[in-house]
């Protein structure tokens, strides 16, 4: 089993990760980490503090000599504004006669953690929740999924993914997509294949900001080269769209998952929503095949062998610039909601962080299916899983031998 568990408060000393379960002998470095949490930090309208940071990855276990050992993977990402926040954040109490700690929060923002975590917790400073709730955790979640991604890797599976709506501008979806996908999505300033929607996305962050307003918007996620048979229909919590779905929904801000058609199914009658099956020469769909993929990679809760495709909706980020009304949780009166630092729109994140949670739900697919403590055990579990499916039906006649 594959799980991972991040720390870290977004202004605190560091962010931290630790990643179970990946098997031995796999080749990791620090710089296939830091690629991927580059990437995360891209994209037009992200705020000061992408500026600040400089994410790089401290392998603190787990790794040795370039390989998995297969013991727990844990990880540093020092946070950089750390220094600016110390006496903010430090962990040691005040004394007496301390003055209060700056930037306490105490007029919450509609559609943060900043309430209902402070109700929750019984807290008084919305600091105490908001820390942890703000999207740079994700920061860790991608460095758990670049190594999920180097497993997947391993064995052919290609994870991208490109932004299909900001705010009101929707890209024409390409009917093929570029492979390698993220070489062409990153090429945009916003992750979008389209050029013209580029510009129009680009000219919309433009537009919010000035206005001190926020977008959301969709992406979609993609694996290419997964065998048949990940994931399970005979439980709910072993079906993968529900995997697939919980984890993504777990990422801050994002309100929506949809799989292949997604909600556009329930609106078309059944004879336009499913792919009808054909012989196939792909291995890894067991030597089958669709002339579509409108299932989007899964049925009944198990990878067909298509390409998986997800697309993900995320709200607009809930710090305004000019801020909603709230109630001052010191005064009771009305009042503005607090308004600090954030980005306008950290949707071109989202497919990176996505591909992350994407990565790791499938990783841990494919060591349950598999088994294996080693990647040479893992990969001689799968090519006789394959060669025996490829081995049982045959091109020419069609059927089972
Ligand atoms: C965030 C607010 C901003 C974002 C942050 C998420 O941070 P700050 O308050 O320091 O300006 O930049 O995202 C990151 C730091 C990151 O690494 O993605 C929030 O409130 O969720």
């Amino acid at each position: 089993m594959i799980r991972f568990t991040t720390a870290g408060e977004s202004h605190g000393r560091a962010l931290v990760a630790v990643l179970e379960g990946v098997p031995a002998g796999l080749a990791v470095a620090a710089e296939d980490i830091d690629r991927e949490l580059r990437r995360r930090m891209m994209g037009h309208g992200r705020g000061a503090r992408m500026k600040i940071e400089a994410d790089r990855v401290e392998l603190v276990s787990g790794v040795r000599a370039g390989e998995t050992i297969g013991s727990p993977i844990a990880m540093l990402i020092p946070n950089r504004d750390w220094s600016n926040w110390a006496d903010v954040m430090a962990p040691e109490p005040d004394a007496p006669s301390a003055p209060p700690r700056r930037r306490q929060v105490h007029r919450p923002r509609p559609g943060h953690v900043d309430l209902v975590g402070v109700l929750k917790y019984g807290r008084t400073d919305a600091r105490d929740v908001l820390e942890r709730a703000s999207a740079r955790e994700t920061a860790a979640r991608v460095a758990c999924g670049a190594v999920g991604k180097l497993l997947l890797g391993a064995f052919g599976v290609e994870i991208g993914s490109h932004v299909v709506a900001i705010g009101g501008v929707e890209a024409p979806v390409p009917a093929t997509l570029p492979r390698p996908l993220n070489a062409a999505a990153d090429a945009s300033p916003v992750r979008c294949l389209a050029d013209e929607a580029t510009r129009d996305m680009v000219v919309a962050i433009d537009a919010a900001k000035r206005a001190r307003d926020t977008l959301g918007g969709v992406v979609e996620i993609v694996a290419f080269g997964l065998p048949v048979g990940l994931g399970s229909h005979v439980s709910w919590d072993r079906k993968l769209d529900g995997r697939l779905a919980g984890a993504l929904m777990s990422i801050p801000a994002v309100k929506g998952v949809e799989i292949g058609l997604g909600f556009a199914a329930a609106r078309h009658p059944g004879s336009e929503v499913h792919d009808a099956i054909r012989r196939g020469p792909a291995k890894e769909a067991g030597g089958f095949g669709r002339d579509t993929n409108r299932a989007g990679g899964t049925e009944a809760g198990i990878t067909t062998g298509e390409p998986l495709a997800i697309r993900v909706a995320m709200k607009p980020i809930a710090t305004l610039m000019r801020p909603l009304e709230t109630v001052d949780l010191v005064t009771g009166k009305t009042s503005k909601a607090q308004a600090e630092r954030s980005d306008v729109t950290a949707v071109p994140a989202l497919g990176v962080i996505g591909e992350a949670m994407v990565a790791l739900v499938l990783a841990d697919a494919l060591v349950e299916k598999f088994g294996g403590d080693s990647l040479a055990e893992l990969r001689a579990n799968v090519t006789q899983y394959l060669d025996g499916l490829a081995r049982r039906f045959t091109a020419e006649s069609g059927a089972e031998e």
